[in-house]
């Protein structure tokens, strides 16, 4: 059966046979929201980061409440080494209407052209804004918000040793003996004087259905426990499918595309030598059967570090 073939064979829809187990998150942020809706009466700019993978999905727009039409918003999408360049345009095009600033970053890459921009930007923008609450003051204040693991602390070390970089030896961030958590304010930029909130905002993602928590949770937005490694990577096996992005076929060693994450999952296993031992009490003896949940781990780290192609979660936004 070739994989073409094998299209109609496919899962069309995902279906999780345990609805209990999707409520990963609170539906709420309470005291954490109150708390940033604080800290961003004292800014002067906002940098949301995301994850490329996910553009249209997961971003939690509470804040925008407190800052829409208030305080320069630019939206980073990061980690844009994962996903194909070729689409970031389209990308952009899709969020103008909810964005108007958006900028791929890969924190990875020493000297990213993304990273390069985001403080002239910021800068431009908050000298077109009326500062609003902030007016009366001479420095520059940004801070940086987003879902757990998009790449908030990357980010703000990235931004911090741009500016150490260019020769600011002793900075606020950069004095030894100084507790982080002490710590208010980075500064990024001498002239004019600007600053980053030293703590990112961590944004507790948005999770409308059950396909966006999963997206979520292959990106390490939620932790893998909650959701279950073999759901996971029983959800990436259907998606990759759906999608057609048939590399997952070679790099797992396997004969042909697959709807089954049982074969897909022993096969890992017995490629990785991930075998349980354990005794048979019938048969009196030891035997040996694939690890499937260490397979899933296997699985889905392959993904992550995209060995199954660059691949953006929410193609059918596009
Ligand atoms: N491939 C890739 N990984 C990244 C990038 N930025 C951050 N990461 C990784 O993503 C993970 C989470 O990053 P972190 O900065 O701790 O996220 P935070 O929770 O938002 O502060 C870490 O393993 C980082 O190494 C990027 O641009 N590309
Ligand atoms: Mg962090």
């Amino acid at each position: 059966m070739s994989q073409k073939l094998a299209k109609e064979s496919f899962r069309s829809v995902f279906k999780v046979v345990d609805k209990e187990s999707l409520r990963w998150f609170p539906g709420h942020m309470g005291k954490g929201l109150k708390q940033m809706q604080q800290r961003l009466k004292k800014v002067d700019c906002v940098m949301e980061i995301h994850d490329a993978r996910i553009p249209f999905s997961g971003r939690n727009s509470d804040f925008k409440y407190t800052i829409s039409g208030i305080k320069p918003h630019i939206l980073i999408l990061n980690k844009v080494d994962l996903i194909d360049s070729r689409i970031k345009k389209q990308i952009e095009t899709k969020l103008k209407n909810e964005c108007e600033h958006v900028i791929f970053t890969n924190c990875k890459l020493s000297n990213d052209a993304g990273v390069k921009k985001l403080f002239p930007l910021a800068q431009e923008l908050i000298n077109k804004s009326d500062r609003y609450n902030r007016s009366g003051e001479e420095d520059f204040c940004v801070m940086m918000i987003g879902v757990p693991n998009v790449g908030k602390s990357s980010l703000t070390n990235c931004l911090r040793n741009r500016f150490l970089r260019k020769g600011n030896a002793s900075q606020v961030g950069a004095r030894p003996g100084i507790t982080r958590s002490v710590l208010m304010k980075i500064k990024i930029s001498e002239k004019p004087l600007s600053y980053m909130l030293d703590t990112p905002g961590i944004l507790t993602p948005n999770i409308p259905n059950t396909e966006v928590g999963l997206k979520l949770a292959l990106c390490n937005t939620i932790e893998d426990h909650l959701v279950g490694e073999t759901t996971i990577a029983d959800y990436l096996l259907y998606w990759l499918n759906k999608f057609q992005h048939f590399e997952y076929v070679q790099v797992f060693g396997l004969k042909e595309a697959t709807d089954d994450i049982l074969e897909v999952l022993t096969q890992i296993a017995l490629n990785n030598g991930k075998m349980l031992k354990f005794k048979d009490p019938s048969a009196g003896m030891y035997v040996q059967r694939p690890n499937l949940d260490a397979a899933a781990k296997l699985m889905i780290k392959s993904f992550r570090i995209g060995e199954l192609g660059k691949l953006m979660l929410d193609e059918e936004f596009l």
